[in-house]
């Protein structure tokens, strides 16, 4: 009880301390926008629902790159039935409901149901990470400063999102006009239902905040049949695994105020010291199986008098992964990022942000409550906060508080069915995770710079390196996936560019050929062709006219309504399709050092890329011996030497 009343006493006195000499302001929120977080929210427009005959075309267009002539004359012929057909029906109901569902999206419903409806484990299937960057200063990678730093810089975005200060997201086509005080001093006297247009005037398109909500305090609980998400913003404690073990202490006081900066790493530093052996049945695991299985296993440890322990952990504001690993290359921090070795993860929770013990982090997501945006939102304000303005430095002493009695640590009771299950879920975990090959390759001769030069688009040629790579190993185009955001629309989630195109097919081939070269500028050409379809295909995914979100909100409909599936989804063709051999996805920000995924199935390469100003890299994995990753790499590399001679004026064959 002492000890209990001293600590308390401590963080009281330490809090006012702090409110004392800093305003509250400064050290509690990233900063107070001049236009509330939501300004724009309720004048977005919406997610519109392509013409049906434009969605049989582009479907069409896509299938030609990847089936044979003969089933894809079959393939036209389903799609013109049901283009006249079943489709207008089907189209004529989604039109339907979505008029009597303005405050959402078409793609919303059935986009959530797809993630929470899945069975399969959530790790390597569905949550991807991305790597921070290092701290450019001296001393700040360390573990205990960097975690006490992005706990800190966490705490103040929850609260700046939360207090509606978070400046909202916009996409500005002309920063210069729009990215200032004066755009958004304009923007505050318009009214709320009208803004949206406000900013378009300036060229500047406001993005969808509905995922943010979902970002702490959250996570995925499994159900039979459908999972659920869960959100409980009165919590106030952190969740911290350690070699298998569990930890939590408040990062917020009872009055809602950020926890001293030393206090956080004093019990940081105590969980670090923490000397006990890893539990011999680590929950973690549970968290990586087949999700209906993890739900009868959850009721059991409901049962065995856990909920108390499982409320700590859901409700948590995020789970702060540390690792006593010290990776040695690129591959290792991928592997462990991606899914580490399964007993010190909790991969339900919305977000965990992943550590070693030399500081490489991650953010590692769980899917179903939101994409990319909201997430690099977060990574970037967090990257900017802790490298810029760290609260906490290589020579900071922790606070002398009673950590002892600030720490919790969550103790499960387990009955054998109980240990028996967690020692089920890490069999298979490991079987899963040893399955998985992965690598990155880069290259320094050119990048950005250049091909803008050449007047190219540098995801285009990006994608183009993929097409031309496999069809080196394997001689064929095949169905490729790279992540559009629809952010731009009302609860928008993602669209499909479909980067395989006739384009790049005939480039591959092109390329490939070894008798009668084409000529130099011949080969040019083709790479401005793939240029130019692929911003075709990235413009229209971004406005929300690409084929995939509309068919399968079609096919919903057919589903939920019980209705026959028209042919079109029967076809072999259209689970070809679906059936993503290229998974790929990119971002660009200062802040991301790595990223990636695993392959969406099983014969498939899972793509991270990046794009710099003067170079290009990509983090791949697959499944061997399904798909050889390593081979791909290479070829990788040299569709990228390929493309550097072509465009220098070279035939890279002679
Ligand atoms: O499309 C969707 O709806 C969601 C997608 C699903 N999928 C991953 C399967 C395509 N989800 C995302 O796109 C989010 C992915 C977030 C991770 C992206 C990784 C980007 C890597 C950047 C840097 C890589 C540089 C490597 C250099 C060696």
């Amino acid at each position: 009880q002492n000890d209990l009343t001293k600590a308390v006493w401590n963080i009281n006195l330490s809090t006012s301390a702090r409110l004392r000499s800093s305003s509250a302001l400064e050290s509690e929120y990233l900063h107070k926008s001049i236009l509330p977080t939501d300004a724009f929210q309720a004048s977005l427009i919406r997610l519109p629902i392509p013409a049906l005959e434009k969605t049989c075309q582009r479907y069409l267009n896509s299938q030609e790159a990847v089936l044979d002539p003969a089933a894809f004359q079959r393939t036209s012929e389903i799609v013109k039935r049901f283009q006249e057909v079943e489709g207008k029906g089907l189209h004529e109901k989604l039109v339907a409901k979505d008029k009597a569902h303005k405050h959402t999206s078409y793609i919303s419903e059935p986009w959530f149901d797809m993630y929470l409806k899945a069975r399969v484990p959530i790790v390597l299937n569905f949550n991807p990470f991305m790597t921070f960057n290092d701290d450019p200063k001296e001393g700040y990678n360390q573990q205990l400063i960097r975690s006490t730093n992005m706990i800190v810089a966490s705490m103040m975005f929850m609260k700046t999102l939360r207090a509606g200060y978070l400046d909202p997201d916009v996409y500005h086509l002309n920063p210069k006009k729009s990215d200032t005080e004066s755009f958004r001093k304009i923007m505050k006297y318009i009214p709320n239902k009208f803004r949206w247009y406000g900013a378009y005037a300036y060229k500047a398109f406001p993005l969808d905040m509905s995922q943010y909500p979902r970002l702490f305090n959250s996570t995925r609980i499994p159900r039979i049949g459908k999972d659920e998400l869960f959100t409980d913003t009165s919590a106030r404690h952190l969740l911290v695994m350690r070699n298998g073990h569990m930890y939590t202490f408040d990062v917020l006081d009872k009055n809602g105020m950020i926890v001293s900066p030393t206090e956080i790493m004093s019990h940081l530093q105590y969980i670090l010291s923490d000397t006990r052996p890893p539990p011999d049945y680590p929950l973690g695991y549970l968290t990586a199986e087949n999700r209906d299985t993890w739900a009868v296993v959850r009721d059991k440890l409901l049962d065995a008098g856990n909920t108390e322990q499982l409320k700590m952990v859901d409700s948590a504001v995020f789970a702060l992964i540390l690792d006593d690993d010290i990776p040695k290359d690129p591959i290792e921090v991928s592997r462990l990022h991606l899914h580490g070795n399964g007993a010190n993860r909790w991969f339900d929770k919305s977000f965990s942000l992943i550590m070693t013990k030399d500081g490489k982090t991650c953010v590692n997501f769980e899917h179903a409550w939101g994409d990319g945006v909201a997430v690099l939102r977060y990574f970037n304000e967090v990257f900017k906060l802790t490298t810029e303005k760290p609260f906490v430095h290589p020579d900071t002493q922790p606070a002398n508080v009673d950590s002892a009695a600030a720490v919790k640590k969550i103790e499960f009771h387990l009955g054998d069915n109980l240990k028996q299950a967690i020692s089920e879920a890490k069999s298979r975990f490991d079987h899963l995770v040893n399955s998985l090959d992965l690598g990155f390759t880069t290259t320094e001769k050119f990048g950005k710079n250049l091909i803008k030069e050449k007047k190219l688009s540098p995801d285009a040629i990006m994608q183009l390196s993929f097409q031309m790579a496999f069809y080196k190993q394997y001689g064929k185009t095949v169905p490729t996936y790279e992540s559009c955001s629809t952010a731009a629309f009302k609860h928008g989630r993602t669209e499909t560019i479909r980067s395989a195109t006739m384009a790049t097919k005939k480039t591959c081939e092109m390329f490939e050929k070894t008798g009668n070269r084409p000529s130099v500028s011949e080969l040019q050409g083709m790479l401005k062709a793939c240029s130019d379809k692929h911003g075709q295909l990235t413009k229209e995914a971004a406005m929300g006219e690409g084929f995939d979100r509309h068919l399968f909100g079609l096919k919903h409909i057919a589903e939920t309504e019980g209705m026959p599936l028209p042919e079109l989804y029967t076809d072999p063709a259209y689970s070809y399709i679906n059936h993503i051999i290229l998974s790929t996805s990119t971002l660009s920000s200062p802040a991301v050092l790595l990223g990636g995924f695993a392959p969406v199935v099983p014969d498939g390469f899972g793509v991270g890329y990046g794009v710099q100003d003067d170079s290009l890299g990509c983090n791949v994995t697959s499944y061997p011996p399904a798909r050889d990753v390593q081979e791909f790499l290479r070829c990788v590399k040299q569709s990228f030497d390929d493309i550097y001679e072509v465009l220098n004026d070279r035939d890279p064959k002679k």
